[in-house]
């Protein structure tokens, strides 16, 4: 196997963190200018400095500053921004031709794609996919389906569920502010229910599996009817509601309670898939098989592609022309995925993933330890995180998880923090990055909380 160190980065850049100039930087500050004049408010910027060039585990903003980056754009560049296979293959694709639509005229890439998401993904039944260009618009498109296989029309989600920004997506996404709020009505026959959220557990972490599972069942038995739920739809290791892990045994029992009731098991693997948790899918670890699964961020490199994959007899459930749209599965897109793919299999990724938590985590373990500040230490393989409360207690700190993002920045770290509460602190690097990158980071992460 190669060590970490043996990684090729995605592009020629140095390898390194280098701060130049204040953060951020003056040639930064003249675009954001230009940004506020001409960019809506409601894109906003997590780190205010303007990207220039970006390659295996940093990115190089305009004013010469590097970057070590956790943060892959929010899980998208595994591979490394730039990834060779990935330049090489959409490179290609660019002087065959840019689009065609596959609705009007299909193309190779886009039946590879799907070909490989049925070799990859969980369980060796016929299965079956359809791209689209967001991951909100897969997950739209896995209710689609579900409900025309079903025929019945009620979507049940959890509570710190996140699942996209467009109308059905805010209903099924559980955080009001920023991703609602004022921005209703939402779509009907959407029903939340609990999740098995181990630090948070009223009763503590011990029995929150079974309980956490009974309310569910009992929720959606007594207040929707099995008989009308057509698609249950959960993230295994939950993204934007604070990188939670459901407790062991809780994904288990709402897929049996799905499979006993003829409802379809959607699992939302946008963020947590292609290699991330340290397997190809995060419900691997609990040997679940999704009915449908969706897919997006890291399956292509950076390029906007998005996939809904599962069970053929369910695929195949909407009518032909049902399903579409201009771009979805864009051939430069789909390219790109196939050199992502490609490289997630040479450098065997989701082992790469692995090796990050074997470093990381016990290094975030022993800075809880001395920072009480850190009241939990959580996730696998490179999708990791700290939840930060006042000390002694367990009320999120979101102020101290902002001020410590922003202190990490300064010093050439870019981190994002995520969690319904804002005080989770995410971690989640390319896998190609090297083993000395992710020591620095961690490092400039000791120095930041040391003088929060
Ligand atoms: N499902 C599990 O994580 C996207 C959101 C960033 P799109 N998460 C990042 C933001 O603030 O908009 C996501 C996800 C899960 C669905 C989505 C939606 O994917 O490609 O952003 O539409």
């Amino acid at each position: 196997m190669t060590t970490m160190t043996d990684v090729p980065a995605g592009s020629e850049l140095p390898q390194e963190r280098r701060v130049v100039t204040a953060v951020p930087g003056p040639k930064s500050e003249s675009l954001m200018a230009r940004k506020r004049a001409a960019v809506a408010d409601g894109i906003g910027t997590v780190m205010p400095v303007f990207a220039a060039r970006a390659g295996g585990g940093v990115l190089e903003d305009v004013d010469g500053n590097s970057f070590i980056d956790f943060g892959s754009g929010i899980a998208v560049t595994s591979v490394g921004n730039s990834a060779e296979a990935v330049v090489r293959r959409a490179t290609a694709q660019l002087q065959a031709f840019t689009h065609t639509c596959v609705m009007v005229t299909p193309y190779e890439p886009y039946v590879e794609v799907c070909e490989r998401l049925a070799e990859l993904t969980p369980g060796d039944h016929a299965k079956k996919s359809a791209l689209f260009n967001s991951g909100a618009e897969a997950v739209e498109n896995a209710v689609k389906i579900a409900r025309t296989y079903t025929k019945r029309q009620a979507v049940v989600v959890f509570d710190h569920g996140y699942h996209g920004r467009t109308n059905l997506t805010m209903a099924l996404t559980s955080k009001n502010m920023p991703y609602k709020h004022g921005f209703g009505p939402f779509a009907p026959e959407v029903y939340r229910v609990p999740v098995a959220y181990p630090y948070r557990w009223l009763t503590g972490p011990e029995n929150c599996a079974e309980e956490a599972a009974a309310q569910a069942v009992d929720q959606i038995a007594k207040q929707v009817g099995a008989e009308n739920v057509a698609a249950i739809v959960i993230e295994p290791l939950l993204g934007e509601g604070g990188f939670i892990e459901p407790a062991k045994g809780f994904l288990p029992r709402i897929a049996e309670f799905a499979r006993e009731n003829g409802i379809v098991f959607v699992a939302d693997e946008i963020q947590s898939g292609f290699c991330r948790t340290g397997q190809w899918f995060a419900c691997e670890d609990e040997g679940i098989v999704p009915d449908l699964i969706t897919t997006a961020k890291g399956i292509a490199g950076g390029l906007p592609l998005a996939a809904v994959t599962g069970r053929a007899e369910i695929m195949d459930a909407a009518h032909s022309g049902g399903l579409g749209g201009t771009y979805g599965g864009n051939p430069v897109a789909c390219a790109a995925a196939l050199g992502a793919i490609e490289t997630m299999r040479e450098l065997d990724l989701p082992a790469r993933a692995r090796q990050i938590e074997e470093v990381m985590k016990p290094r975030l373990r022993k800075l809880a330890e001395q920072h009480p500040v850190i009241g939990d230490v959580r996730g696998r393989g490179a999708m990791l995180a700290i939840e930060l409360v006042k000390p002694g207690t367990k009320d999120p700190d979101p102020a101290a998880t902002a001020a410590l993002a922003k202190a990490c920045h300064q010093q050439g770290l870019l981190v994002l923090t995520t969690g319904t509460y804002g005080n989770v602190m995410r971690f989640l690097p390319p896998l190609v990055i090297g083993e000395d990158l992710l020591n620095e980071g961690l490092d400039v992460l000791e120095s930041a909380l040391s003088e929060l």
